[in-house]
C-alpha cells in the first residue's frame, strides 16, 4: 500500500495564561495537518473530539488513560508554575504556549517537537529526553530546567508520549479520518470592483472561496499573461474548514476589458477556473 500523500503533524497548542498568584486558565487544542480534531477547554475535564474520526484507532479506555494523563499534568503544571514563579520572582501577568506533536514518515519513523514559549517567545524544548532552555531565555527559565529535569519520570512520560503514543495515534487518524483529510474540495470564485485607488483607476477583485487543502493558485492575467500587478491577500480560514484567498490588480480604467482571474487548485486538476472581466459581475 502506498504511504500518505500529504504531510499531516498532528500540532497540540496549549495556552496558558497566568493573571495573578490566584488566577490563571489553560485551554488546549490540536490540528491534524489543517483539521482541527480536538478542544480541550480550561472549564472542561474531556478532551472534545471535533471530528467523527478524532478517536482514532484508540479504544476508550486508551482514551481514558491519556485524558486521566492529561488531568493530573494540567492540575501539576499548573502549580509547578505558580512555584517557579514564586521561587524565582517572576512577575505577573504572563503568558506561556506549549506546542507538542508529532508527524509520521515514510518507513515506519517519525519526528516529534516540543517546544515552550515564554511572553511569546520560544524558551524551552524537549530534546530526547530531556528538557533544554534555549542559551538565550532568562536565568529563572534555566533554573527551572534544572528542577525539571529532577523528575525523570515526567521525563519518561513526555518521551513516551512523543515518541509512542503521539505516532499511534496519528497512524490511526491517518486512516479513520482517511477521506476527509484526503478529499479536495473545489473552489468558488468570482469577482468584484472595490473602491477605485484613484481617479481613473479600478480596483480588481478576485474571490476564491471555500477551497481545501490550502495550496491555491490565483492570478490577474491578460490571455495567457500573468499580470505582476497582482497582490495576493492573505489566505484565511473559515468556519467550516476551508480557505479563503482574495487577489486584486489596480488598473487604468479603460485597460480592464480582456482581463481575467486564473485559478488553479488540486481539487480542479487540469481545469483551471477562468473568470472574465466585465461578463457579469457588478462593476
Ligand atoms: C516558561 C516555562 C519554563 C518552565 C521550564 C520547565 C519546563 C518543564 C515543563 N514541565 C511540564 O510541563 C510538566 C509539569 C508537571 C510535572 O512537573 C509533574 O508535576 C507531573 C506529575 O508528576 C508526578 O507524577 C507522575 C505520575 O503521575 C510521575 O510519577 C512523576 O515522576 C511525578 O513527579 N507530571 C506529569 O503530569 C507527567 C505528564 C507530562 C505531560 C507533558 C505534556 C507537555
Amino acid at each position: 500500500s502506498e504511504g500518505p500523500q500529504r504531510h499531516f503533524p498532528l500540532r497540540c497548542l496549549q495556552i496558558s495564561s497566568f493573571a495573578n498568584s490566584s488566577w490563571s486558565r489553560t485551554d488546549g487544542l490540536a490540528w491534524l495537518g489543517e483539521l482541527q480534531a480536538y478542544t480541550w477547554r480550561n472549564d472542561s475535564d474531556t478532551i472534545r473530539f471535533l471530528k467523527p474520526w478524532s478517536q482514532g484507532r484508540f479504544s476508550d479506555q486508551q482514551w481514558e488513560n491519556l485524558q486521566h494523563i492529561f488531568l493530573v499534568y494540567r492540575i501539576s503544571f499548573t502549580r509547578d508554575i505558580q512555584e517557579f514563579v514564586t521561587m524565582l520572582h517572576v512577575d505577573y501577568p504572563f503568558d506561556i504556549q506549549i506546542s507538542g506533536g508529532c508527524e509520521v514518515l515514510l518507513g515506519n519513523t517519525s519526528k516529534s517537537f516540543l517546544d515552550i514559549a515564554f511572553q511569546g517567545k520560544a524558551v524551552v524544548s524537549f530534546q530526547g529526553t530531556f528538557w533544554v532552555p534555549d542559551p538565550d531565555s532568562p536565568p529563572w527559565v534555566q533554573k527551572a530546567c534544572k528542577v525539571a529535569n529532577q523528575d525523570r519520570g515526567t521525563r519518561e512520560t513526555v518521551q513516551w508520549l512523543l515518541d509512542s503514543i503521539c505516532p499511534g495515534l496519528v497512524r490511526g487518524l491517518l486512516e479513520t479520518g482517511k477521506s476527509e483529510l484526503e478529499k479536495p474540495v473545489q473552489p468558488e470564485a468570482w469577482l468584484s470592483s472595490g473602491p477605485a485607488p484613484g481617479p481613473g483607476r479600478l480596483l480588481l477583485g478576485c474571490h476564491v472561496s471555500g477551497f481545501y487543502p490550502n495550496p491555491v493558485w490565483a492570478m490577474w492575467m491578460r490571455g495567457e499573461q500573468e499580470q505582476p500587478g497582482t497582490r495576493r491577500g492573505d489566505v484565511l480560514p473559515q468556519a467550516d474548514g476551508t480557505w479563503y484567498l482574495r487577489v486584486t490588480l489596480d488598473v487604468a480604467a479603460g485597460e480592464a476589458a480582456g482581463l481575467s482571474c486564473r485559478v488553479r487548485h488540486s481539487s480542479l486538476g487540469d481545469q483551471d477556473i477562468i473568470l472574465y472581466w466585465g461578463r457579469g459581475q457588478a462593476s
